[in-house]
């Protein structure tokens, strides 16, 4: 497995590339370009400046996270042909680097979804928290809680664009037709349309589960367990056709073993990510450390999977708690510095002694 790291990007990111050099293991940075509006083609000097900025560390920028799909080809509007045509664009501006993977997701209107940003665990750190009473029927209230915080930060979150989130009304209008099959037939069409650039390009395309895995606000959701796992793989069976599998978006539900999905389909799986889940049982969820037993997701069953399988892809560490002085404004929620090098040691310790197991066998 090759260890990454998420940055946002010089002057969108606290966190420093020479920071980020001091952390055992990490051979790549998990990048994306955060000005750009989904649809939009990513240009060779854009990317170039990317580029320039991770040279001196020595780090690849072989994975892309994530590269946003238009609302019009999740949609299936007639305009999504034109941004299809920039994705394959973007698609070949990258190869052209040397990228390997793009994550990306299929979520309508919202990406990630919580309740509260900075929730106290109890230890004294915070963590990105989903109250299941506090999702009602009206998304305003959750999209003005989040957009609170990129008004007060100065901070954008990726699928959580202030343009976009401005006409949410006009959104949900647009999806209104949007039945869940139609969303797995928009996404084949997508799939199937750049499928050819990906294997001219050497590219991966790998979907992020979605995250919470099921419906909300009467938006279908289509990557929520292991069933959707094997219907997406099988619908485009193509080895350029892959998983982004998040360990912490699909055991938001308890009832998905992220392990058994590992274990059927290691080879499709070019990025892994790493994030543990405590479950409440009323429904609530808390992100925790990645300790094994900190949570409830089964960390070390799945990077034992991981190993088993002999997994060379993409990994990183996912959310962290907010530790220390880390909190509102000096960090972006769920991507601190602290508990995410301490999950990477977690994961590289798991990972070491798998490897010292298996030399003596
Ligand atoms: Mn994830």
């Amino acid at each position: 497995m090759k260890m990454t790291w998420r940055w946002y990007g010089r002057g969108n990111d606290q966190i420093k590339l020479s920071d980020i050099k001091q952390i055992p293991g990490v051979e790549g940075i998990v990048w994306a370009l955060h000005d750009k509006m989904p649809g939009e083609v990513w240009e060779l000097d854009e990317i170039a400046a990317v580029q320039q900025q991770l040279k001196p560390y020595g780090f690849n920028m072989d994975v892309v996270e994530s590269v946003n799909v238009h609302d019009d080809i999740k949609i299936g509007l007639p305009t999504r042909d034109q941004y299809i045509e920039n994705y394959k664009q973007t698609i070949k501006n990258l190869s052209r680097f040397g990228v390997k993977v793009i994550c990306y997701n299929f979520m309508p209107v919202f990406d990630w979804t919580r309740t509260d940003l900075f929730h106290p665990v109890g230890d004294g750190s915070t963590a990105l928290y989903y109250e299941a009473g506090k999702i009602h029927d009206d998304p305003k209230e959750m999209a003005d809680y989040v957009m609170s915080f990129t008004e007060k930060y100065n901070m954008t979150f990726p699928g959580w664009e202030p343009e976009r989130m401005a006409k949410l009304d006009e959104l949900f209008e647009k999806y209104k037709p949007v039945t869940k099959e139609k969303l797995w037939e928009n996404l084949k069409y997508f799939l199937e349309a750049i499928m050819p650039t990906c294997r001219e390009c050497d590219i991966k395309m790998a979907i992020h589960m979605d995250d919470p895995p099921w419906d909300i606000f009467g938006l279908p959701r289509l990557m929520v367990d292991a069933a959707a796992v094997d219907k997406f793989l099988s619908m485009v069976d193509d080895p350029c056709n892959c998983l982004t599998l998040c360990s912490g978006s699909l055991n938001a539900n308890p009832d998905n073993n992220v392990a058994d999905i590992v274990r059927k389909h290691c080879d499709r799986i070019a990025f892994a990510h790493i994030r543990n889940i405590k479950h409440f049982d009323n429904g609530d969820f808390s992100e925790a450390s990645h300790r094994d037993c900190d949570g409830d997701t089964g960390i070390l069953d799945i990077l034992r999977a991981y190993h088993d399988c002999g997994f060379d892809g993409y990994i990183r560490p996912d959310h962290g708690r907010h530790l220390w002085d880390e909190g509102p404004g000096t960090v972006r929620p769920g991507y601190g510095l602290y508990d995410r090098a301490l999950g990477i040691m977690y994961m590289l310790g798991a990972w070491d002694l798998m490897d010292k197991e298996a030399e003596q066998k």
